[in-house]
């Protein structure tokens, strides 16, 4: 399989309770390279460009307002089949859903603070990586 980059993003409710370190193992653990990392403060904007998808979803003024209330850290993640993988190592968007072992069964709080971002396509990756780091940013 390709070797990929994927785009991931440790949400607000995963900095508040400091466990990046914990989620990053679970991502080493599953074999993608974090490739680039830095630690943020998304503003309005920034959110509501990144979620513009959900513009219309009734929870958008919720998700933006969440994404905002405090640190984020945003990474780019490297790997065989790194899209795929991460969704996998991630699970479903509602923690009750998802499978044990992933890391939103372990550590996220709801289907809204739900810990981690990880890009669905290959399309949306590029679009997502290009809209916060830089080349010279991304170190493989
Ligand atoms: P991601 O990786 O953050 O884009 O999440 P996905 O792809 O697992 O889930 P998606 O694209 O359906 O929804 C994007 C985010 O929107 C999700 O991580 C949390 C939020 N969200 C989705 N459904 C709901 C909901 O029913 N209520 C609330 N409050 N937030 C939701």
């Amino acid at each position: 399989m390709a070797i990929e980059r994927t785009f991931s993003i440790l949400k607000p409710d995963a900095t508040e309770r400091n466990i990046t370190g914990a989620i990053n193992a679970l991502i080493e653990q599953a074999g993608l390279r974090i490739v680039a990392q830095k630690r943020i403060r998304m503003t309005r904007e920034q959110a509501e460009t990144f979620y513009a998808v959900h513009k219309e979803r009734p929870f958008f003024g919720e998700l933006v307002d969440f994404m905002t209330s405090g640190p984020v850290v945003v990474q780019v993640l490297e790997g065989e089949g790194a899209i795929a993988k991460y969704r996998d190592v991630m699970g479903a968007t509602d923690p009750s859903k998802a499978a044990d072992g992933t890391i939103r069964k372990l550590h996220a709080k709801s289907i809204g603070e739900n810990s981690v971002h990880g890009s669905d396509a290959a399309e949306t990756a590029k679009i997502e990586i290009a809209q916060f780091f830089s080349g010279n940013e991304i170190v493989g």
